[in-house]
């Protein structure tokens, strides 16, 4: 089941984007401070494959379990569908959006959307939320694409006025309010919570700028 809530602190992580720390434990600390939606993403250089990402995957899920936080999987539909994930977040050069729908009639399907052109070319009507960034510069996305700031953010949410839309790219804590102003139903991260010295602390504070 989606609800629109569950965007609002949305954290995003795989092994390759948490600085070499232990993946699961860096979500437990997030998850402790309270955010509302995790996506594995398994992605870049030295990304795990196989049985070891299924495993991982499997860990992981459980762990947002016991926290009562969905657990989406990025791009990987097989590895969401074997496991039985909450859902799944694609982007524009995955799977169509419909045929996801298709395999998976009642999960969180999510889909990423930069620009009015992005917009034109995608099937929103098969999907509970979009994506919407990259807001600022981001080290964590090698093809993320130009910076689309507030303006941005505005403008899709001129195109997607019903539609559950959460900011991505370069976010932190201070631009949370900001961003909210804009009519985002939340911000996903990755960075300022995987490379944060204290976690569970720095997701704290990030949920008291709602
Ligand atoms: N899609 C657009 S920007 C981005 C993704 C996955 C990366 C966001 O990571 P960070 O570290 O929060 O900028
Ligand atoms: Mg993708």
């Amino acid at each position: 089941m989606f609800y629109k809530e569950l965007l609002k602190l949305y954290f995003i992580c795989g092994t390759t984007t948490c600085q070499g720390k232990d993946l699961y434990t860096v979500v437990e600390e997030a998850l402790k401070g309270g955010i509302t939606l995790f996506q594995f993403r398994e992605k870049g250089e030295g990304d795990l494959d196989g049985k070891e990402k299924v495993e991982l995957a499997i860990k992981l899920q459980n762990l947002c379990k016991k926290y009562n936080v969905p657990f989406i999987v990025n791009d990987d539909i097989e590895l969401a569908l074997e496991i039985d994930a909450d859902g799944v977040h694609v982007g524009q050069d995955d799977l169509g959006v419909d045929e996801i729908r298709k395999l998976m009639p009642d999960k969180i399907i999510g889909l990423s959307i930069k620009n009015e052109e992005e917009f034109q070319q995608s099937k929103v009507e098969y999907v509970d939320y979009v994506g919407v960034g990259p807001v600022f510069d981001t080290q964590s996305k090698d093809d993320a694409g130009g910076a689309i700031g507030y303006e941005g953010l505005k403008l899709m949410r001129k195109l997607l006025p019903q539609m559950p839309l959460v900011a991505i790219g370069g976010i932190q804590t201070q631009h949370i309010k900001e961003i909210m102003k804009t009519n985002m139903d939340g911000v996903s991260i990755i960075s300022a919570i995987s490379y944060a010295k204290n976690i569970e602390k720095t997701v704290r504070e990030m949920n008291e700028q709602f």
